[in-house]
């Protein structure tokens, strides 16, 4: 059985290639910087938007044309999706996929026969790593979409739902470390409030790393080594997320000790929902040591909200790849797609134009940046922006020799500083157009 018939393994035909089913830039064995592109971009496919996307917007219901899903929830459709979800990871040649428990897996009656379900969707999945040797870049737990979750989860003001979220992210844990997951994440879907009038912060706050504290510990109890990663977000579907964007984030790991287990996936709808470009997050995080997995998408500038795009603007990917590569690369993190196709490319075979278009498109991010970085071309300007630093009063000043008596005395002789030299914005903006 094949659910794609008319799709062939997606191939590198290089720019000039008039094939839509093809790579014009993504060749994966293609050297950059002394490694492969496909361990540069580590491109990973979503169970979500990808597999189970209906399509339904508040306004409307589902419109995805879904031929091999009967649209029910038995565990046999569940296992025959991961059969056909493979067949497209394997034919676009994407290395990782990721998925919440509830995408690949239903709920069942009680707990007990959810996670009996979860586990006979998992054989498959296994069944299907092994086939093709995609592996999976991260696990995670759906606690956001049940009725149980509307006050959220570990933040939830019933202690019950605590206990509830504990079990399932033990399992989700189990399951991710069984299929060789390489990381862990905890995006707060509800984790948050909609008024304060009515919310504890503190306690929640507190229930939140209390919870984080216990993953950790089950994590070593069980041998789980991946990496534990926290997905800011600022709203949506609260008014306010506690992981807002990377800046909260890291302050709260420090807050409740737990920078040492935990880092972050930025995701760039989420940055810019924040209000920040994804290039300041990821070179926020990254300066901090805090940088471990993108979730790929964008947003609409038209929209204010998360409409998980796939990413096709060059800048955009150009960079996300300068700061990648500033920071030591994305691995053992990836680039997650956590993006979606719109209601009204329902056919699936807008999944692989998706697809192809966002890996193209951080295919040529990833030239583009290394050839900027090659020539130095953004390094000289910085460098010599701060080169006040690196002599005289700015060395003092750097290695602790400073302090404020002579600084004092510096400039009562001095009288007054040296002229500024000019930023050459415009010329830098012009500098980075000759790349792309
Ligand atoms: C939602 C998030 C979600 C996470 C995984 O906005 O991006 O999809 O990536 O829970
Ligand atoms: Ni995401
Ligand atoms: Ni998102």
């Amino acid at each position: 059985m094949t659910a794609f018939p008319e799709v062939e393994k997606i191939r590198y035909e290089g720019p000039q290639s008039d094939n839509p089913l093809a790579y014009r830039w993504y060749n994966e064995d293609e050297t950059i910087e002394g490694k492969s592109m496909k361990d540069h971009l580590r491109f990973s496919v979503v169970y979500w938007h990808t597999f189970r996307g209906s399509g339904a917007d508040p306004f409307g219901v589902g419109t995805m044309h879904r031929p091999w899903d009967d649209g029910t929830d038995s565990v046999e459709n569940a296992r025959n999706r991961v059969r056909v979800a493979f067949e497209f990871m394997e034919k676009l040649g994407a290395p990782y996929y990721a998925f919440h428990d509830r995408d690949v897996a239903p709920e069942g009656t009680d707990l007990a026969d959810t996670n009996r379900i979860f586990d006979s969707v998992a054989e498959v999945l296994e069944e299907e790593q092994q086939r093709t040797g995609i592996k999976l870049l991260w696990g995670t737990a759906n606690m956001f979409t049940h009725p149980r979750y509307l006050h959220g989860a570990a933040t939830s003001s019933n202690s019950d739902v605590f206990a509830y979220c504990a079990a399932q992210v033990k399992k989700a844990l189990e399951i991710t470390q069984a299929l060789g997951g390489e990381n862990y994440v905890f995006w707060g879907g509800r984790e948050g409030y909609q008024t304060l009038y009515n919310t504890d912060m503190k306690r929640e706050l507190d229930h939140l790393a209390k919870f984080f504290h216990m993953a950790v510990d089950y994590a070593k109890e069980i041998g789980f080594e991946g990496t534990f990663l926290i997905e800011p977000k600022p709203k949506e579907p609260t008014k306010h997320q506690y992981d807002s964007d990377a800046a909260a984030c890291i302050n709260f790991l420090r807050a409740y000790d737990l920078t040492d287990r935990f880092k972050l996936n930025i995701e760039t709808n989420h940055a810019t929902l924040a209000g920040h470009t994804m290039m300041h997050e990821l070179d926020y995080a990254g300066i901090q040591g805090m940088l471990g997995s993108i979730d790929a998408n964008t947003g609409d500038l038209m929209l204010g909200w998360d409409t998980d795009q796939f990413p096709t603007d060059i800048y955009l990917t150009t960079q996300i790849m300068l700061m990648l590569l500033k920071h030591g690369g994305v691995a053992p993190g990836g680039v997650n797609f956590d993006a979606k196709v719109r209601r009204e490319s329902f056919d699936p075979m807008d999944l692989f134009h998706a697809h192809i278009g966002g890996m193209d498109a951080f295919a040529r991010g990833l030239k583009i940046a290394a050839a900027i970085r090659e020539d130095n071309a953004l390094g000289k300007f910085v460098d010599q922006r701060y080169s006040s630093w690196d002599h005289g009063i700015g060395a003092e000043i750097e290695s602790g020799k400073a302090d404020f008596k002579s600084l004092e005395n510096y400039m009562l002789e001095k009288g007054e500083v040296a002229a500024n030299e000019s930023g050459r914005q415009e010329l830098i903006e012009n500098v980075v157009n000759y790349y792309i």
